[in-house]
Parts: C-alpha cells; sequence; structure tokens
C-alpha cells in the first residue's frame, strides 16, 4: 500500500500500480469523493518513475455501476455548471502511463465511461457493460457519447445508449470494447501479465506511442501522421532508443531508462 484514501485503495507491485476502486456496499458508485481520489492517485502514479504501468480494477462483482446516483439526484443544472464535476475527468484521461481496465462485474454509466478512458481493457467472463443512463432520464454525462461510437461504431452505441440495455463479456469482445476475456479469478492476472510485457518497454516511448493514438481521435489523418512523425522523431534524441537499437544489433535484451 503507497497511499491511504477512503475510497480506493493503491498498491504498487514491482513497475506496476493496482488502483481499486473501493465502495462495494455500492458497486463502487463513483461519488465525487471517489473520482477526486482516483484522479489525485492517477496524478502521483503517473509522476512515480518507479511505476511503469497502471491497472485499475473493482471487485468480483462491479468494476463500477456507475455515478452516485444518491449524490447526483440531489444536483440541478446550475449546481452541475457551477461544480462542473466532470471537467476533473480530463486528468484521467491525460494520465500519460498506460492504463489497463480489469474489469469484474458492472461497468456501467460513468464505471463504463471510466472504463473507456482506460487504454486496454481484460474483462472478465461475468462482465456486463452498459450505458443505462436513459433509463434515469439523462444521458451519458462523461464521454459516453463520444467514445463509445469511436469504439465500437454509431449503430451499436445507439443501441447500447438509446435502450440502456446491458451486453456481456462476450458481445463486448466481439464489438471490440475489450482486448481480452479472463475467468473472474484469472482476470486481474491476465492484466498483470499484459502490464509486465508493457512494463518492460521504454517508458517514453510508450508515452509517445499512447499519445499519438489518442491523438487520432482528435484529427484529421493527415495531422494525426504529422503528430506520429512528430513524436517518432523525437524518440531519436532518447537513450532509449540508443540502446534499443543497440541490444537488437548486440543480440541482448534491451534495458530502457526512460530518457
Ligand atoms: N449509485 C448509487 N448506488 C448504487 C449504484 C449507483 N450507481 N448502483 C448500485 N448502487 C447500490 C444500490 O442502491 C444498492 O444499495 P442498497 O444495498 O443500499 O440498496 C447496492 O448498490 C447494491 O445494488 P443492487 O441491490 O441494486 O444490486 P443488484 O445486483 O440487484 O443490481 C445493478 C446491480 C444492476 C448494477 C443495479 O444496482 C443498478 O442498476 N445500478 C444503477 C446503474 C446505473 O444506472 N448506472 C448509471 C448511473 S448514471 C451515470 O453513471 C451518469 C454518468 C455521469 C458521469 C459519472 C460521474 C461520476
Amino acid at each position: 500500500m503507497i497511499s491511504t484514501y477512503e475510497h480506493i485503495l493503491v498498491e504498487k507491485e514491482e513497475t506496476i500500480a493496482i488502483v481499486r476502486l473501493n465502495r462495494p456496499k455500492v458497486h463502487n458508485a463513483l461519488s465525487h469523493a471517489l473520482i477526486g481520489e482516483l484522479t489525485n492517485a492517477l496524478n502521483i502514479l503517473d509522476k512515480d518513475k518507479s511505476v511503469k504501468v497502471i491497472i485499475l480494477t473493482g471487485n468480483e462483482r462491479a468494476f463500477a455501476a456507475g455515478a452516485d446516483i444518491g449524490e447526483m439526484a440531489q444536483e440541478t443544472s446550475v449546481s452541475l455548471m457551477l461544480k462542473d464535476p466532470f471537467s476533473i475527468w480530463d486528468k484521467i484521461r491525460n494520465t500519460k502511463k498506460p492504463i489497463i481496465a480489469a474489469v469484474s462485474g458492472f461497468a456501467l454509466g460513468g464505471g463504463l465511461e471510466l472504463m473507456m478512458n482506460c487504454d486496454i481493457v481484460v474483462a472478465s467472463d461475468n462482465a456486463k457493460f452498459g450505458q443505462p443512463e436513459i433509463n434515469l432520464g439523462i444521458i451519458p454525462g462523461a464521454g459516453g457519447t463520444q467514445r463509445l461510437i469511436r469504439l465500437v461504431g454509431k449503430n451499436k452505441a445507439m443501441e447500447m445508449i438509446l435502450t440502456g440495455e446491458m451486453i456481456n463479456a462476450q458481445e463486448a469482445f466481439r464489438i471490440g470494447l475489450v482486448n481480452k476475456i479472463a475467468s473472474v479469478e484469472t482476470c486481474l492476472e491476465e492484466a498483470k501479465k499484459m502490464a509486465k510485457v508493457i512494463a518492460k518497454k521504454s517508458p517514453i516511448a510508450l508515452q509517445l506511442a499512447k499519445d499519438a493514438i489518442l491523438k487520432s481521435f482528435e484529427t484529421s489523418l493527415s495531422e494525426g501522421l504529422q503528430h506520429e512523425r512528430k513524436n517518432f522523431y523525437m524518440l531519436f534524441a532518447t537513450a532509449d532508443q540508443k540502446e534499443g537499437m543497440s541490444a537488437f544489433l548486440e543480440k541482448r535484451d534491451p534495458v530502457f531508462e526512460g530518457h
């Protein structure tokens, strides 16, 4: 344990940080306090040089069942505009290190939106995904209408958001919403396995790869290609590029230092 929070648990295993959403009595409903702690932890871990990859997870029954409805029910248009509670989500999106979501149980509403802010998703075969906001008379507000369409296409995004119905892990895998399916017992282990592979790479190359991939959501193809090229050229100023290529030519494993 590296920090004490009330609504999340943060642990480190060698170069991998594991952040666990921890409000099990309410299926990890995303209260403002929980999101505040999560963004704080991600910010610290992003700057911590000993951490290479972050895993975000919940418990066996829920990754997160969405915004805390009890809390949200009190809001008005004016209170939301004044507090602008979703602006803090930009900090999650701006995390530079790779984030792997290990998802068991429910990933609903804000929980699915949080999962879609992660870079890779390992799901348990009991996972259920949905944007049920429509059942509450609202719509997704933390990126669901924008991110889901980019991940699964317009018609599927429409179906999920307009019906509010959940899809299971197999369907989520089929439509490209998750990378891999594991059992509930092995989900976190599978995420750790993937994290360990990624953690061996050059942190600076990982950062610029993530940056270039996410840029594609924001730009035209030609602007995206320019951006990728800039990142590619920039990496030739790093010791890790020299090490990676020397190691290949010398037939040994590279040791990347992150500079
Ligand atoms: N908020 C608050 N409490 C919740 C939430 C939630 N989202 N989800 C579950 N709980 C609570 C239940 O009220 C219940 O509490 P209690 O034991 O005191 O009655 C406890 O968790 C266990 O839940 P259930 O008894 O309902 O468990 P079931 O296994 O029967 O059902 C479900 C699980 C299907 C997940 C069900 O609880 C459910 O439908 N939950 C609500 C899901 C939902 O509508 N999510 C969308 C919320 S809106 C949203 O996310 C907007 C996004 C905006 C951005 C996010 C900003 C943070």
